[in-house]
Protein backbone atom coordinates (compact mmCIF):
# COMPACT_ATOMS: atom_id res chain seq x y z
CA UNK A 1 0.00 0.00 0.00
CA UNK A 2 1.15 3.60 -0.53
CA UNK A 3 2.95 5.04 2.61
CA UNK A 4 1.74 7.84 4.26
CA UNK A 5 2.83 11.64 3.48
CA UNK A 6 2.64 12.86 7.11
CA UNK A 7 2.32 16.18 5.89
CA UNK A 8 0.36 16.07 2.98
CA UNK A 9 -1.73 13.00 3.33
CA UNK A 10 -4.76 13.69 0.70
CA UNK A 11 -1.93 14.48 -2.02
CA UNK A 12 -2.86 18.23 -2.23
CA UNK A 13 0.18 18.94 -3.73
CA UNK A 14 -0.35 16.46 -6.98
CA UNK A 15 -3.81 18.19 -7.22
CA UNK A 16 -1.83 21.74 -8.52
CA UNK A 17 -0.42 22.44 -11.83
CA UNK A 18 3.15 22.81 -12.75
CA UNK A 19 2.43 27.03 -12.82
CA UNK A 20 0.86 26.43 -9.19
CA UNK A 21 3.76 24.41 -8.04
CA UNK A 22 5.91 26.81 -9.29
CA UNK A 23 4.69 29.76 -7.70
CA UNK A 24 3.95 28.17 -4.21
CA UNK A 25 7.70 27.22 -4.38
CA UNK A 26 9.23 30.71 -5.34
CA UNK A 27 6.61 32.58 -3.02
CA UNK A 28 7.74 29.89 -0.03
CA UNK A 29 11.56 30.49 -0.98
CA UNK A 30 11.18 34.10 -0.32
CA UNK A 31 9.06 34.18 2.64
CA UNK A 32 11.06 31.29 4.85
CA UNK A 33 14.49 33.20 4.01
CA UNK A 34 13.38 36.82 4.04
CA UNK A 35 10.28 36.77 6.12
CA UNK A 36 10.82 34.95 8.60
CA UNK A 37 14.36 35.92 9.94
CA UNK A 38 12.42 39.44 10.51
CA UNK A 39 9.41 38.63 11.95
CA UNK A 40 10.65 38.06 15.80
CA UNK A 41 11.69 41.59 15.69
CA UNK A 42 9.11 43.03 13.84
CA UNK A 43 6.10 41.27 15.98
CA UNK A 44 8.17 42.32 19.43
CA UNK A 45 8.70 45.80 18.59
CA UNK A 46 5.64 46.17 16.54
CA UNK A 47 7.30 47.26 13.10
CA UNK A 48 6.30 46.80 10.00
CA UNK A 49 9.34 47.47 6.92
CA UNK A 50 7.94 48.74 4.30
CA UNK A 51 10.44 47.74 1.95
CA UNK A 52 8.80 44.39 2.09
CA UNK A 53 6.07 45.39 -0.01
CA UNK A 54 8.80 46.33 -3.17
CA UNK A 55 9.87 43.21 -2.67
CA UNK A 56 6.69 41.53 -3.33
CA UNK A 57 6.10 42.92 -5.87
CA UNK A 58 9.38 42.48 -7.56
CA UNK A 59 8.39 38.92 -7.06
CA UNK A 60 4.95 39.37 -8.99
CA UNK A 61 3.35 38.74 -5.23
CA UNK A 62 0.68 41.83 -5.44
CA UNK A 63 -2.40 41.72 -7.59
CA UNK A 64 -1.71 37.91 -8.56
CA UNK A 65 -4.72 38.23 -10.57
CA UNK A 66 -4.74 41.41 -11.63
CA UNK A 67 -3.93 41.41 -15.85
CA UNK A 68 -0.09 41.54 -16.79
CA UNK A 69 -1.02 44.85 -18.92
CA UNK A 70 -1.14 46.52 -15.28
CA UNK A 71 1.32 44.87 -13.40
CA UNK A 72 -0.13 42.12 -12.10
CA UNK A 73 0.94 38.42 -13.06
CA UNK A 74 -2.23 37.27 -14.62
CA UNK A 75 -2.38 34.51 -12.10
CA UNK A 76 -5.48 32.56 -11.39
CA UNK A 77 -7.43 32.29 -7.89
CA UNK A 78 -5.52 29.59 -7.03
CA UNK A 79 -1.93 30.66 -6.75
CA UNK A 80 -2.92 33.72 -5.22
CA UNK A 81 -4.29 31.63 -2.61
CA UNK A 82 -0.88 29.68 -2.56
CA UNK A 83 1.15 32.72 -2.00
CA UNK A 84 -1.19 33.91 0.85
CA UNK A 85 -0.65 30.53 2.33
CA UNK A 86 3.10 30.91 2.21
CA UNK A 87 3.07 34.59 3.09
CA UNK A 88 0.94 33.61 6.36
CA UNK A 89 2.76 30.42 7.23
CA UNK A 90 5.63 33.32 8.64
CA UNK A 91 2.85 35.60 10.11
CA UNK A 92 -0.75 36.42 8.96
CA UNK A 93 0.23 40.24 9.64
CA UNK A 94 2.51 40.23 6.30
CA UNK A 95 -0.31 38.54 5.03
CA UNK A 96 -2.33 41.18 5.62
CA UNK A 97 -0.37 43.80 4.04
CA UNK A 98 -0.41 41.39 0.79
CA UNK A 99 -4.30 40.84 0.71
CA UNK A 100 -5.34 44.63 1.62
CA UNK A 101 -2.85 45.73 -1.41
CA UNK A 102 -3.50 43.31 -3.96
CA UNK A 103 -7.84 42.66 -2.95
CA UNK A 104 -9.26 45.58 -1.49
CA UNK A 105 -6.94 48.20 -3.21
CA UNK A 106 -5.49 46.82 -6.63
CA UNK A 107 -9.16 44.98 -7.44
CA UNK A 108 -11.86 48.06 -7.00
CA UNK A 109 -9.36 50.33 -8.90
CA UNK A 110 -9.37 47.13 -11.84
CA UNK A 111 -12.79 46.16 -11.57
CA UNK A 112 -14.60 49.66 -10.93
CA UNK A 113 -12.25 52.37 -12.14
CA UNK A 114 -11.66 53.92 -15.39
CA UNK A 115 -9.18 53.17 -17.68
CA UNK A 116 -7.13 56.29 -16.78
CA UNK A 117 -7.08 55.31 -12.82
CA UNK A 118 -6.48 51.91 -13.77
CA UNK A 119 -3.27 53.08 -15.81
CA UNK A 120 -2.25 55.94 -12.94
CA UNK A 121 -2.35 53.51 -10.05
CA UNK A 122 -2.03 49.52 -10.94
CA UNK A 123 1.50 49.35 -11.69
CA UNK A 124 3.31 51.41 -8.98
CA UNK A 125 0.66 48.85 -6.38
CA UNK A 126 1.78 46.04 -8.13
CA UNK A 127 5.84 46.93 -7.72
CA UNK A 128 4.76 47.98 -4.26
CA UNK A 129 6.35 51.68 -4.79
CA UNK A 130 2.77 52.50 -3.56
CA UNK A 131 0.66 51.16 -0.50
CA UNK A 132 -2.61 51.14 -0.46
CA UNK A 133 -5.21 51.06 2.11
CA UNK A 134 -8.71 50.13 2.51
CA UNK A 135 -11.46 52.18 4.41
CA UNK A 136 -14.92 50.36 5.08
CA UNK A 137 -15.12 50.02 8.87
CA UNK A 138 -15.83 52.92 10.93
CA UNK A 139 -15.78 53.50 14.88
CA UNK A 140 -19.57 52.70 15.09
CA UNK A 141 -20.36 50.53 12.27
CA UNK A 142 -18.03 47.46 11.97
CA UNK A 143 -20.27 44.67 11.22
CA UNK A 144 -22.66 46.64 9.88
CA UNK A 145 -20.88 48.81 7.39
CA UNK A 146 -24.12 49.86 5.37
CA UNK A 147 -24.61 51.73 8.23
CA UNK A 148 -21.67 54.22 8.11
CA UNK A 149 -21.64 57.96 8.66
CA UNK A 150 -18.50 58.82 5.81
CA UNK A 151 -20.37 61.58 3.79
CA UNK A 152 -19.10 62.63 0.14
CA UNK A 153 -20.67 66.10 -0.38
CA UNK A 154 -20.55 66.94 -4.87
CA UNK A 155 -18.96 70.65 -4.97
CA UNK A 156 -17.32 72.28 -7.69
CA UNK A 157 -15.05 70.52 -9.61
CA UNK A 158 -14.75 67.02 -7.37
CA UNK A 159 -16.21 65.72 -3.73
CA UNK A 160 -15.75 66.98 0.15
CA UNK A 161 -15.52 63.99 2.16
CA UNK A 162 -16.39 64.02 5.84
CA UNK A 163 -15.85 61.04 8.38
CA UNK A 164 -13.63 58.47 10.10
CA UNK A 165 -12.28 55.09 9.49
CA UNK A 166 -11.34 53.04 12.17
CA UNK A 167 -9.00 49.62 12.31
CA UNK A 168 -7.54 50.18 8.54
CA UNK A 169 -4.67 48.12 7.69
CA UNK A 170 -1.44 50.03 6.26
CA UNK A 171 -3.37 53.00 6.70
CA UNK A 172 -0.60 55.40 8.41
CA UNK A 173 2.14 54.30 5.14
CA UNK A 174 -0.59 54.05 2.32
CA UNK A 175 0.09 56.53 -0.36
CA UNK A 176 -3.66 56.27 -1.17
CA UNK A 177 -7.06 54.58 0.28
CA UNK A 178 -9.52 53.39 -1.32
CA UNK A 179 -12.24 54.97 1.16
CA UNK A 180 -16.19 54.29 0.81
CA UNK A 181 -18.44 57.07 1.47
CA UNK A 182 -22.04 57.63 0.69
CA UNK A 183 -22.91 60.71 -1.39
CA UNK A 184 -26.70 61.42 -1.75
CA UNK A 185 -27.38 58.06 0.02
CA UNK A 186 -25.46 55.83 -1.83
CA UNK A 187 -22.31 53.86 -0.61
CA UNK A 188 -19.80 54.88 -3.52
CA UNK A 189 -15.71 54.28 -3.32
CA UNK A 190 -13.34 57.33 -4.03
CA UNK A 191 -9.42 57.42 -4.36
CA UNK A 192 -7.81 59.39 -1.79
CA UNK A 193 -4.36 60.34 -2.50
CA UNK A 194 -1.83 60.78 0.72
CA UNK A 195 -0.94 64.72 0.17
CA UNK A 196 -5.16 65.78 -0.03
CA UNK A 197 -5.68 68.38 2.36
CA UNK A 198 -7.89 67.16 5.43
CA UNK A 199 -6.70 63.69 5.11
CA UNK A 200 -4.53 62.08 7.74
CA UNK A 201 -3.97 58.52 9.02
CA UNK A 202 -3.26 58.47 13.00
CA UNK A 203 -1.52 55.13 13.82
CA UNK A 204 -3.41 52.64 16.41
CA UNK A 205 -0.66 51.35 18.94
CA UNK A 206 -0.98 48.84 21.57
CA UNK A 207 -2.41 45.39 19.27
CA UNK A 208 -1.91 42.25 20.48
CA UNK A 209 -2.64 41.15 17.25
CA UNK A 210 -0.57 41.12 13.80
CA UNK A 211 2.10 43.93 15.97
CA UNK A 212 3.92 43.18 12.30
CA UNK A 213 0.99 45.00 10.60
CA UNK A 214 0.45 48.79 10.48
CA UNK A 215 -2.73 50.05 11.57
CA UNK A 216 -4.61 53.12 11.50
CA UNK A 217 -7.56 55.78 11.37
CA UNK A 218 -8.77 57.28 8.31
CA UNK A 219 -9.46 60.92 9.36
CA UNK A 220 -11.52 63.06 6.24
CA UNK A 221 -12.12 66.48 7.76
CA UNK A 222 -13.74 68.67 4.84
CA UNK A 223 -10.91 66.47 2.29
CA UNK A 224 -11.53 67.80 -1.44
CA UNK A 225 -11.39 65.12 -3.87
CA UNK A 226 -11.07 66.06 -7.73
CA UNK A 227 -13.99 64.22 -9.98
CA UNK A 228 -11.36 61.93 -11.03
CA UNK A 229 -11.33 60.18 -8.15
CA UNK A 230 -14.40 58.45 -8.24
CA UNK A 231 -14.85 55.01 -8.15
CA UNK A 232 -17.25 54.94 -11.26
CA UNK A 233 -18.49 51.52 -11.98
CA UNK A 234 -20.31 50.29 -8.73
CA UNK A 235 -22.40 51.97 -6.31
CA UNK A 236 -23.89 50.54 -3.22
CA UNK A 237 -22.63 47.72 -0.73
CA UNK A 238 -21.75 45.74 -3.50
CA UNK A 239 -18.77 47.33 -4.52
CA UNK A 240 -16.71 47.00 -1.01
CA UNK A 241 -18.43 43.61 -0.72
CA UNK A 242 -16.89 42.72 -4.14
CA UNK A 243 -13.73 43.27 -2.83
CA UNK A 244 -14.06 41.19 0.62
CA UNK A 245 -15.22 38.37 -1.35
CA UNK A 246 -11.30 38.24 -2.81
CA UNK A 247 -9.84 39.14 0.42
CA UNK A 248 -11.79 36.88 2.66
CA UNK A 249 -11.10 34.34 -0.23
CA UNK A 250 -7.05 34.37 0.45
CA UNK A 251 -7.52 34.79 4.37
CA UNK A 252 -8.89 31.17 3.90
CA UNK A 253 -5.78 30.07 1.99
CA UNK A 254 -3.09 32.55 4.73
CA UNK A 255 -5.08 30.72 7.49
CA UNK A 256 -4.13 27.31 6.70
CA UNK A 257 -0.78 28.52 5.99
CA UNK A 258 -0.40 29.61 9.81
CA UNK A 259 -2.22 26.53 11.28
CA UNK A 260 0.79 24.67 9.10
CA UNK A 261 3.48 26.47 10.97
CA UNK A 262 1.54 25.73 14.22
CA UNK A 263 0.63 21.78 13.63
CA UNK A 264 4.79 21.08 12.08
CA UNK A 265 5.76 23.05 14.97
CA UNK A 266 3.65 21.32 17.46
CA UNK A 267 5.12 18.11 16.24
CA UNK A 268 8.57 18.67 16.30
CA UNK A 269 8.69 19.60 19.64
CA UNK A 270 6.54 16.58 20.68
CA UNK A 271 9.24 14.49 18.76
CA UNK A 272 12.20 16.43 20.63
CA UNK A 273 11.09 16.99 24.37
CA UNK A 274 11.06 14.16 26.66
CA UNK A 275 9.24 13.87 29.79
CA UNK A 276 8.35 10.60 32.09
CA UNK A 277 11.57 9.44 29.73
CA UNK A 278 9.62 9.58 26.95
CA UNK A 279 9.06 11.67 24.41
CA UNK A 280 5.90 14.05 24.57
CA UNK A 281 4.40 12.64 21.09
CA UNK A 282 3.87 9.25 22.64
CA UNK A 283 1.19 10.24 24.63
CA UNK A 284 -2.19 9.72 23.78
CA UNK A 285 -3.47 13.47 24.22
CA UNK A 286 -0.52 15.02 22.50
CA UNK A 287 -1.20 12.74 19.56
CA UNK A 288 -5.06 13.01 19.66
CA UNK A 289 -4.06 16.92 19.19
CA UNK A 290 -1.77 16.39 16.33
CA UNK A 291 -4.28 13.89 14.60
CA UNK A 292 -6.73 16.64 14.90
CA UNK A 293 -4.47 19.62 13.77
CA UNK A 294 -3.56 16.65 10.51
CA UNK A 295 -7.40 15.84 9.83
CA UNK A 296 -8.54 20.11 9.88
CA UNK A 297 -5.32 21.29 7.40
CA UNK A 298 -5.75 18.36 5.07
CA UNK A 299 -9.48 19.40 4.90
CA UNK A 300 -9.48 23.13 5.09
CA UNK A 301 -6.78 22.87 1.87
CA UNK A 302 -9.20 20.91 0.08
CA UNK A 303 -11.68 23.40 0.95
CA UNK A 304 -9.52 25.86 -0.12
CA UNK A 305 -8.77 24.94 -3.02
CA UNK A 306 -12.42 24.09 -4.54
CA UNK A 307 -13.29 27.01 -3.61
CA UNK A 308 -10.50 28.64 -5.65
CA UNK A 309 -11.33 26.35 -8.76
CA UNK A 310 -14.75 27.22 -8.75
CA UNK A 311 -13.85 31.31 -8.58
CA UNK A 312 -11.68 30.28 -11.90
CA UNK A 313 -14.79 28.78 -13.31
CA UNK A 314 -17.17 31.75 -12.42
CA UNK A 315 -19.04 29.59 -10.38
CA UNK A 316 -18.72 30.28 -6.76
CA UNK A 317 -21.35 31.62 -4.96
CA UNK A 318 -20.66 34.12 -2.14
CA UNK A 319 -21.74 31.88 0.41
CA UNK A 320 -18.61 29.60 -0.54
CA UNK A 321 -16.82 32.25 0.52
CA UNK A 322 -18.05 32.94 3.87
CA UNK A 323 -17.59 28.60 4.45
CA UNK A 324 -14.25 28.36 3.86
CA UNK A 325 -13.27 32.16 5.92
CA UNK A 326 -15.31 30.88 8.63
CA UNK A 327 -14.00 27.23 8.73
CA UNK A 328 -10.76 27.84 8.14
CA UNK A 329 -10.07 30.86 10.09
CA UNK A 330 -11.92 28.97 13.40
CA UNK A 331 -9.99 25.95 12.71
CA UNK A 332 -6.35 27.60 12.53
CA UNK A 333 -7.28 29.71 15.92
CA UNK A 334 -8.16 26.35 17.61
CA UNK A 335 -5.01 24.70 16.02
CA UNK A 336 -2.87 27.84 17.13
CA UNK A 337 -4.05 27.44 20.89
CA UNK A 338 -3.72 23.77 20.97
CA UNK A 339 0.15 23.92 19.82
CA UNK A 340 0.74 27.08 21.83
CA UNK A 341 -0.40 24.59 25.06
CA UNK A 342 1.52 21.96 23.34
CA UNK A 343 4.73 23.89 23.73
CA UNK A 344 4.06 24.22 27.73
CA UNK A 345 6.12 27.30 29.02
CA UNK A 346 8.25 27.65 25.66
CA UNK A 347 4.96 28.25 24.43
CA UNK A 348 4.80 31.63 25.36
CA UNK A 349 7.96 32.66 24.46
CA UNK A 350 8.21 34.38 21.02
CA UNK A 351 11.00 32.72 19.84
CA UNK A 352 8.75 29.44 19.39
CA UNK A 353 6.30 31.64 16.95
CA UNK A 354 3.21 29.73 18.24
CA UNK A 355 1.84 31.79 20.74
CA UNK A 356 2.27 34.95 17.97
CA UNK A 357 0.57 33.06 15.42
CA UNK A 358 -2.15 32.44 17.96
CA UNK A 359 -2.42 35.94 18.69
CA UNK A 360 -2.28 36.83 14.94
CA UNK A 361 -5.38 34.39 14.32
CA UNK A 362 -7.51 36.10 17.08
CA UNK A 363 -7.64 39.21 14.61
CA UNK A 364 -7.91 37.10 11.24
CA UNK A 365 -11.41 35.37 12.79
CA UNK A 366 -12.16 39.15 13.64
CA UNK A 367 -11.86 40.88 10.24
CA UNK A 368 -13.31 40.88 7.09
CA UNK A 369 -16.59 39.50 8.89
CA UNK A 370 -16.52 37.92 12.23
CA UNK A 371 -16.79 34.52 12.69
CA UNK A 372 -20.30 34.24 13.78
CA UNK A 373 -21.39 37.00 10.87
CA UNK A 374 -20.48 34.33 8.57
CA UNK A 375 -22.11 31.81 9.89
CA UNK A 376 -25.22 34.33 9.89
CA UNK A 377 -24.33 34.36 5.99
CA UNK A 378 -24.67 30.64 6.02
CA UNK A 379 -27.62 30.34 7.41
CA UNK A 380 -29.46 33.29 5.46
CA UNK A 381 -28.07 30.82 2.38
CA UNK A 382 -29.75 27.99 3.29
CA UNK A 383 -33.04 29.55 4.82
CA UNK A 384 -33.55 32.53 3.01
CA UNK A 385 -34.02 33.89 6.46
CA UNK A 386 -31.60 36.77 7.35
CA UNK A 387 -31.25 36.98 11.62
CA UNK A 388 -28.67 40.25 11.38
CA UNK A 389 -31.46 42.66 12.41
P1 LIG B 1 -27.06 42.68 2.19
O1 LIG B 1 -28.52 43.00 2.20
O2 LIG B 1 -26.62 41.29 2.43
O3 LIG B 1 -26.42 43.17 0.82
C1 LIG B 1 -26.47 44.53 0.41
C2 LIG B 1 -26.05 44.59 -1.04
O4 LIG B 1 -24.72 44.06 -1.20
C3 LIG B 1 -24.75 42.90 -2.05
N1 LIG B 1 -23.85 41.90 -1.47
C4 LIG B 1 -22.74 41.46 -2.07
N2 LIG B 1 -22.21 41.74 -3.25
C5 LIG B 1 -21.06 41.12 -3.57
N3 LIG B 1 -20.46 40.26 -2.75
C6 LIG B 1 -20.96 39.96 -1.53
N4 LIG B 1 -20.32 39.13 -0.70
C7 LIG B 1 -22.16 40.57 -1.15
N5 LIG B 1 -22.93 40.52 -0.04
C8 LIG B 1 -23.96 41.34 -0.26
C9 LIG B 1 -26.18 42.45 -2.03
O5 LIG B 1 -26.50 41.72 -3.20
C10 LIG B 1 -26.92 43.75 -1.95
O6 LIG B 1 -26.90 44.36 -3.22
P2 LIG B 1 -28.13 45.28 -3.70
O7 LIG B 1 -27.72 45.71 -5.06
O8 LIG B 1 -29.32 44.39 -3.66
O9 LIG B 1 -28.20 46.40 -2.70
O10 LIG B 1 -26.37 43.68 3.20
P3 LIG B 1 -26.40 43.70 4.74
O11 LIG B 1 -26.09 45.08 5.19
O12 LIG B 1 -27.64 43.02 5.26
O13 LIG B 1 -25.13 42.75 5.00
C11 LIG B 1 -25.02 42.14 6.15
C12 LIG B 1 -23.64 41.50 6.38
C13 LIG B 1 -23.52 41.30 7.85
C14 LIG B 1 -23.55 40.18 5.65
C15 LIG B 1 -22.51 42.41 5.85
O14 LIG B 1 -22.69 43.69 6.23
C16 LIG B 1 -21.12 41.93 6.23
O15 LIG B 1 -20.53 41.08 5.56
N6 LIG B 1 -20.50 42.51 7.31
C17 LIG B 1 -19.12 42.28 7.65
C18 LIG B 1 -18.32 43.51 7.38
C19 LIG B 1 -16.92 43.21 6.95
O16 LIG B 1 -16.60 42.13 6.47
N7 LIG B 1 -16.04 44.17 7.04
C20 LIG B 1 -14.70 44.01 6.57
C21 LIG B 1 -13.94 45.31 6.56
S1 LIG B 1 -12.42 45.22 5.64
C22 LIG B 1 -11.36 44.35 6.57
O17 LIG B 1 -11.68 43.82 7.58
C23 LIG B 1 -9.99 44.27 6.05
S2 LIG B 1 -8.86 43.41 7.05
C24 LIG B 1 -7.80 42.98 5.81
C25 LIG B 1 -6.48 42.53 6.24
O18 LIG B 1 -5.79 43.23 7.01
O19 LIG B 1 -6.09 41.43 5.72
P1 LIG C 1 -18.66 44.51 15.95
O1 LIG C 1 -19.38 44.59 14.66
O2 LIG C 1 -19.01 45.52 16.99
O3 LIG C 1 -18.87 43.05 16.54
C1 LIG C 1 -18.60 42.72 17.92
C2 LIG C 1 -19.13 41.31 18.18
O4 LIG C 1 -20.54 41.25 17.95
C3 LIG C 1 -18.53 40.24 17.25
O5 LIG C 1 -18.38 39.04 17.97
C4 LIG C 1 -19.59 40.07 16.19
O6 LIG C 1 -19.56 38.77 15.60
C5 LIG C 1 -20.86 40.25 17.00
N1 LIG C 1 -22.00 40.71 16.18
C6 LIG C 1 -22.11 41.87 15.48
N2 LIG C 1 -23.30 41.93 14.86
C7 LIG C 1 -23.95 40.77 15.15
C8 LIG C 1 -25.22 40.21 14.79
N3 LIG C 1 -26.06 40.85 13.98
N4 LIG C 1 -25.53 39.00 15.27
C9 LIG C 1 -24.68 38.33 16.07
N5 LIG C 1 -23.48 38.78 16.45
C10 LIG C 1 -23.12 39.99 15.99
N6 LIG C 1 -11.60 47.27 8.33
C11 LIG C 1 -11.42 47.94 7.16
O7 LIG C 1 -12.36 48.53 6.62
N7 LIG C 1 -10.20 47.95 6.54
C12 LIG C 1 -9.12 47.33 7.06
O8 LIG C 1 -8.03 47.35 6.45
C13 LIG C 1 -9.26 46.64 8.31
N8 LIG C 1 -8.18 46.08 8.91
C14 LIG C 1 -8.29 45.58 10.18
C15 LIG C 1 -7.14 45.18 10.87
C16 LIG C 1 -7.24 44.73 12.19
C17 LIG C 1 -6.00 44.36 12.94
C18 LIG C 1 -8.51 44.62 12.81
C19 LIG C 1 -8.64 44.12 14.22
C20 LIG C 1 -9.66 45.01 12.12
C21 LIG C 1 -9.57 45.51 10.82
N9 LIG C 1 -10.69 46.00 10.13
C22 LIG C 1 -10.54 46.63 8.92
C23 LIG C 1 -11.99 46.05 10.81
C24 LIG C 1 -12.72 44.71 10.87
O9 LIG C 1 -13.25 44.36 9.62
C25 LIG C 1 -13.83 44.82 11.93
O10 LIG C 1 -13.18 44.87 13.19
C26 LIG C 1 -14.81 43.68 11.86
O11 LIG C 1 -15.58 43.73 10.67
C27 LIG C 1 -15.76 43.64 13.08
O12 LIG C 1 -16.33 44.90 13.31
P2 LIG C 1 -16.27 45.53 14.81
O13 LIG C 1 -14.87 45.49 15.26
O14 LIG C 1 -16.96 46.83 14.76
O15 LIG C 1 -17.09 44.52 15.70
Amino acid sequence: APSLIWDDPLRFSEQLSDEERLVRDSAHDYCQSKLLPRIIQANRHEVFDREILREMGSLGMLGATIPEEYGGAGASHVAYGLIAREVERVDSGYRSAMSVQSSLVMHPIHAYGTEEQRRKYLPGLASGELVGCFGLTEPNHGSDPGGMATRAQKVDGGYRLNGQKMWITNSPIADLAVVWAKLDGVIRGFIVERDTKGFSTPKIEGKLSLRASITGEIVLDDAIVGEDALLPNVSGLAGPFGCLNKARYGIGWGAMGAAEACWHAARQYGLDRQQFQRPLAQNQLYQRKLADMMTEIALGLQLALRVGRLLDEGLCPIENISLLKRNNCGKALAIARDARDMHGGNGVSDEFHVMRHMCNLEAVNTYEGTYDIHTLILGRGQTGLQAFM
